[in-house]
């Protein structure tokens, strides 16, 4: 009846687990109460879970992110924690299968659950109103994408209490991942959740490949398009070329696991190498999904707050082109140690090296725009100086490891970890925040206090370094990666001296809760009255904030590149038309929700093998799409009258 399901599969002997899964149950009920409390079930029902404006999805995409973001880090602090502990004759506190569980789940949700999910976020808030549309091309479609995202949220967080998660690492690499090696449901978890979720990243990229391509406002040529937005069309482009890749090799994977097949097995023609080509032929443009939105965030942030046209702006373009292209040519340096030869190790170093050039392309333009510009130092600006700095490091350390001799020596070490964390913290990570304090008053309609947001910043900043820089020195004393427990003593100190960054960076963390709870209790104070408040030089900031649903009362007329600069300084932007009409919309659907109910329960059931829930849930899919795309009430229309009010509100409003 419940397949694996058994009572034994709760680690309830486990304290560190039940007290983990203890506090997030009583954090969800805790909500649940406020919520009900507060009688906000239909407003939150029918304003937001069945939203399908992309404002709205966005905000819903950050908030999961930031939650999965402290989750995530939960298990940096118990990785760092044991390595400062179990040395010597101490093992610490977290027994391998625990401390391989640990590593794994971080690596999935820093990278699936967090950093992807948060720029998408973003991107869905700016995209859309930078280009001068009223929403995506498949408003519905994004609802749905939005909800297979929760679904793999939930899974991964099941996994903590019901069962296991994978102790194969992020990349879940056979035979390890085969049954053999891996007969608990683990890996299941891993593949389910990241199917699951990896196809609404794929529909994402579609969504808005589509929508950049098709929904630009009159004018609004590509080589006019903002930069964020450039970089948002080049990262759907990573996506809906990669992903596919990730889909068809996890579900060979689940071939090998669920049909006894020999795709990746040891024996009988299996191929593990193959699972590791094909997983990178995904995973290394995965990291360019990763961190090509945080540069046009960058690019939005240096423009705004220097007030100068950014600098290169036609060089920066091809630079996103050319290594959205070239990330596609460099997957094997992820393994030069397989001895595939020293002409394809030479290959993929090459190809390796070069991408270094549109990146370097890029940091020279924001250091030109930056040049003889009246600099702002926001709390934006903050994290994009600070990631000028530590991802040329990260870049540079980078290039050592694509020398397959010097690969040879720090391949899977410490070394390795470091290289990676300073490129996607400080790249995407630091990217985030900055998009977050950048588009933040265009979301909510106020600003993020600055006061504490600059501590947060800095206490990151510091803590970043104090962790990372003892890990690129123990990596060349020879310390690999996901070691729960060493007896060299050399290595301790530089441990603790991470543990100590790590609680930094905690203290920042705190500091950015504090801030957004901070903003919201002052947010009168901060009220960003006219919708631009920064000064900005593209659409969205010609909007009130946050937008009115519609976003654009009528369609701007695009002139030139930083549509909205023009428009402030062409008198555009006092134009008002002498009436305004009826708007087209989307109608709000619980059809996203109730798809994501059913994926819920098919990945939940083909993970334990409850083969019957499986049928039920395919089956609650297909009716409800169904049921969605034969339904003709699905638009309305926003009044006139009702567009009018709002606009000459506004109109007394900026007029004040
Ligand atoms: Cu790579």
């Amino acid at each position: 009846m419940l397949g694996k399901l058994t009572l034994s599969q709760i680690p309830y002997t486990n304290p560190i687990i039940m007290g983990a899964f203890g506090f997030m149950i009583l954090a969800v009920v805790a909500l649940f109460a406020l919520i009900t409390f507060l009688h906000k079930w239909k407003w939150l029902w029918y304003e937001w879970l069945t939203s399908v404006d992309h404002k709205k999805i966005g905000v819903m995409y950050i908030i999961v992110a930031l939650v999965m973001g402290l989750r995530g880090f939960a298990d940096v602090v118990m990785m760092r924690s044991q390595l400062a502990l179990s040395f010597g004759s101490s093992q610490g506190y977290l027994p391998p299968e625990h401390y391989d569980q640990v590593f794994s789940a971080h690596g999935v949700i820093m990278i699936f659950f967090m950093a992807m999910p948060f720029l998408i976020g973003l991107i869905n808030i700016a995209v859309p109103l930078q280009i001068g549309a009223r929403d995506v091309a498949f408003p519905f479609m994004n609802s749905v994408s939005f909800w297979l995202f929760v679904v793999g949220v939930i899974l991964v967080n099941l996994s903590l209490a019901i069962g296991e998660f994978a102790q194969t690492g992020w990349v879940a690499y056979p035979p390890l991942s085969e049954l053999n090696y891996s007969p608990g449901v683990g890996v299941d978890y891993y593949i389910w959740s990241l199917e699951i979720a990896g196809v609404g990243t794929l529909l994402t990229g579609i969504n808005f490949f589509v929508t950049i391509i098709r929904m630009r406002a009159p004018g609004m040529k590509l080589m006019q398009m903002p930069v964020f937005t450039w970089a948002a069309l080049c990262t759907m482009v990573l996506i809906i070329a990669a992903f596919p890749i990730l889909t068809v090799v996890l579900a060979l994977l689940s071939l090998d696991r669920y049909l006894g097949m020999h795709f990746f097995t040891n024996t009988l023609g299996g191929n593990a190498m193959m699972y590791v080509n094909l997983f990178w032929a995904w995973g290394h443009p995965e990291v360019y999904i990763l961190v090509l939105p945080a540069f046009g965030i960058f690019s939005e942030v240096i423009a705004t707050f220097t007030g100068k046209r950014l600098f290169g702006y036609t060089s920066m373009i091809y630079a996103t082109v050319v290594i959205t292209v070239l990330s596609f040519l460099v997957w094997l340096h992820h393994f030069f140690t397989m001895g595939s030869g020293a002409d394809v190790n030479a290959f993929f170093s090459l190809t390796t090296m070069v991408i270094a050039i549109p990146t370097g392309v890029k940091i020279f333009n924001w250091l030109f725009t930056i040049y003889r510009g009246r600099l702002r130092f926001t709390t934006p600006v903050l994290w994009t100086l600070a990631f000028m700095v530590t991802f040329t490091i990260g870049g540079m350390s980078g290039v050592m490891l694509s020398l397959p001799g010097a690969d040879y020596v720090l391949h899977n070490s410490q070394f390795l970890i470091a290289h990676f964390h300073n490129t996607i913290i400080g790249g995407t990570v630091f990217g985030a925040f900055a998009g977050f304090a950048y588009w933040f008053p265009k979301a909510y309609g106020f600003k993020l206090n600055e006061k504490l947001g600059k501590r947060a910043f800095w206490c990151w900043f510091v803590g970043f370094y104090l962790t990372f820089v003892p890990l690129y020195i123990l990596g060349f004393m020879g310390m690999t990666r996901r070691v729960n427990h060493y007896d060299n003593p050399t290595w301790h100190p530089l441990l603790i001296v991470a543990a100590a960054g790590v609680f930094l960076t905690l203290i920042g963390i705190l500091l950015q809760v504090t801030q957004v709870v901070v903003s919201f209790l002052q947010r009168k104070q901060n009220l960003d009255l006219t919708g631009d408040p920064w000064d900005g030089r593209t659409l969205e900031w010609s909007t009130s904030s946050p937008p009115p649903s519609y976003n654009f009362a009528t369609i701007p007329v695009v002139t030139g590149r930083d549509a909205f600069w023009e428009m402030k300084h062409n008198g555009a932007v006092n134009h008002r038309p002498t009436e305004y009409r009826s708007i087209h919309m989307p109608k709000n659907t619980g059809a996203g929700v109730f798809i994501g109910l059913f994926n819920l329960a098919l990945g939940f059931a083909l993970i334990w093998h409850i083969w019957w829930l499986a049928i039920l849930g395919l089956l609650g899919i297909v009716v409800t799409l169904i049921l969605r795309t034969s339904s003709d009430n699905i638009h309305y229309y926003v009044p006139a009258e009702d567009v009018a009010r709002i606009e000459n509100e506004r109109a007394e409003r900026l007029a004040r």
